[in-house]
């Protein structure tokens, strides 16, 4: 193994591309102090020694969903006991208190709405901006978007014109889950194909919005499965370059329908990110969502190629409905000496990484 990975080395130094063949290599390898160097060395040559994070707060403005997707104990069909919707007053509170608190971003995601017409998440976009200008949306999904199109009869392009004009500032980078379509089969069977997310999201760059991109993973998926995942991402960037992070999402099982499902340990949950890292050479940040990965992994991923921690959220629910068990908020405070006690050093971002 030692002359694969001195192999994998020289490529990170001459920036050359990992194959997936290595990709899945690394995957299958249990070295995960030598891929987490690697990767590590790559993101020092990339970001130095800064970690980004930001104040920001999470509204899901319902959990009311058609699709029902097998992995998420967030959503509720209509009538069941804790669906909600979040009328439009109550978004402005939020946000106020958010606005109040020093957030600079909005991160809404929802269900996918059996009633409330596009018409609702242009003034919702409307009421957060009326709060206070400064407040960067990060919102909707790729799913949300395809949505949107299919209630308004708007064509995907005219949609993401008309969200960006009432006050959408990008997009997060949820319902990707894993793009191949065997595997969205047997998890989203309802959802979008991955190859509808790709093309809905390729629109999103194109009307030149900034996006994310996900991965769930540690449920039916192969590690075949995420190298293939991890391609479609790379090319879109090479097309449109409007990825700003990639953030790989530890399955949480609680209250799931995915059969024999157990949930992530830490050392696939961090040869995961550090392979993210090496092979995704065109994104400048790798992710650890704290929600989803715990804290202690979090913090211990800065030393295996992730340069992000995401922000103060707030209030969660989709994956502490799931049965995470990270705390629901963390002050500013916390994220800084989180980064501070792992030896680098914490820079306050924006949504679009501009140093606050
Ligand atoms: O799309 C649903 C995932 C996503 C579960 O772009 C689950 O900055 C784990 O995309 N276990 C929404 N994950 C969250 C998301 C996100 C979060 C933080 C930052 C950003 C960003 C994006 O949550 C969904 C789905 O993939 N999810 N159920 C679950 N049981
Ligand atoms: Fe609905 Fe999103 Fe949950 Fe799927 S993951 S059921 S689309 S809220």
């Amino acid at each position: 193994m030692t002359s694969f990975f001195n192999r994998i080395r020289t490529k990170i130094e001459t920036d050359e591309r990992i194959s997936d063949a290595e990709a899945l290599a690394m995957f299958e390898s249990h070295d995960l102090l030598a891929i987490g160097e690697l990767a590590a060395a790559a993101n020092r040559r990339k970001n130095g020694d800064r970690v980004y994070f930001n104040v920001n707060r999470h509204i899901n403005y319902t959990n009311l969903c058609v699709n029902r997707c097998k992995f998420c104990a967030f959503s509720k069909e209509a009538g069941e006991p804790g669906e909600y919707t979040l009328a439009l007053e109550q978004i402005a509170t939020k946000a106020q208190e958010a606005a109040d608190a020093g957030a600079t971003e909005i991160h809404s995601v929802g269900g996918l709405h059996p009633d409330l017409p596009f018409e609702f998440y242009l003034q919702m976009l409307r009421r957060i901006k009326a709060v206070d200008q400064r407040l960067h949306i990060k919102g909707f999904t790729a799913v949300e978007i395809d949505y949107f199109s299919h209630i308004s009869g708007l064509p995907v392009e005219t949609v993401i014109a008309q969200l960006k004009e009432a006050g959408l500032g990008s997009l997060p980078g949820g319902g990707a889950e894993i793009l191949g379509q065997g595997v969205r089969d047997q998890i989203c069977p309802e959802k979008i194909s991955g190859a509808r997310w790709l093309e809905v999201t390729e629109l999103v760059h194109r009307a030149g919005l900034k996006s994310n991109a996900t991965m769930l993973f540690g449920h039916v998926e192969t590690y075949a499965d995420r190298v293939e995942h991890l391609q479609l991402l790379r090319a879109l960037q090479d097309k449109t370059g409007g990825f700003q992070a990639f953030i790989p999402l530890a399955f949480q099982p609680d209250n799931t329908r995915v059969p024999g499902a157990k949930g992530v340990g830490g050392v696939d949950a961090l040869k995961t990110l550090a392979i993210s890292r090496l092979y995704l050479d065109n994104f400048q940040h790798i992710k650890a969502y704290w929600v989803m990965l715990g804290l202690k992994i979090a913090q211990t991923a800065l030393c295996f190629g992730v340069n992000d921690l995401d922000g103060t959220v707030v209030e969660e629910k989709i994956g502490h409905d799931a049965g995470a068990d990270s705390p629901q908020a963390l002050d500013k405070a916390g994220i800084i000496q989180l980064i501070r006690k792992a030896g680098r050093v914490p820079v306050e971002r924006d949504t679009l990484y501009n140093e606050l």
